[in-house]
């Protein structure tokens, strides 16, 4: 399964009422959803997916964030679905995301950012599998 990435729309975005829109510009950006479901993350699952991030300033915040509300989870997939979807998304922090993108049109702060992206191939198909059963990803 390559050129496929994983992304979650985010606490602040679903509560924002964004989770239209930025299907939109996934759509529009050329990525085909093979799985999408509202879910929420427990804290044990949030702490788990940003595991790599533990010893991180921001760690227990961005745990409590991630499991504060619902998300939308999704598998897409385009030709170089990682690198392009990071382009889609924007810059970690909103306020140096380039114009256009989904986290400078949507998201809070850096830390309520709007979107994941994952960062390789590697971890795309790990935080995929993650989320979704096989009979869940078409
Ligand atoms: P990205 O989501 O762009 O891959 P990351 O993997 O470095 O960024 O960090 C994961 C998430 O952690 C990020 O989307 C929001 C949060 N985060 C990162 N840096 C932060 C910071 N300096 N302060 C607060 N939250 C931060
Ligand atoms: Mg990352």
């Amino acid at each position: 399964m390559s050129n496929i990435t994983f992304t979650m729309i985010k606490p602040d975005a679903v509560a924002d009422g964004h989770i239209g829109a930025i299907l939109g510009k996934i759509s529009e950006g050329g990525f085909k959803i093979k799985a999408l479901k509202l879910t929420q993350l427990t804290v044990a699952d949030a702490k788990k997916f940003y595991e790599v991030h533990s010893e991180r300033p921001f760690y227990g915040e961005l745990v409590e964030f991630m499991s504060s509300g619902p998300i939308v989870a999704a598998v897409l997939e385009k030709d170089n679905a990682v690198e392009d979807f990071r382009t889609l998304i924007g810059s970690t922090n909103p306020a140096e995301a380039a114009e256009g993108t989904i986290r400078k049109m949507f998201a809070r702060s850096i830390g309520e950012n709007a979107v994941h992206g994952s960062d390789s191939d590697e971890n795309a198909l790990i935080e995929a599998q993650f989320h979704f059963s096989g009979r869940e990803i078409f």
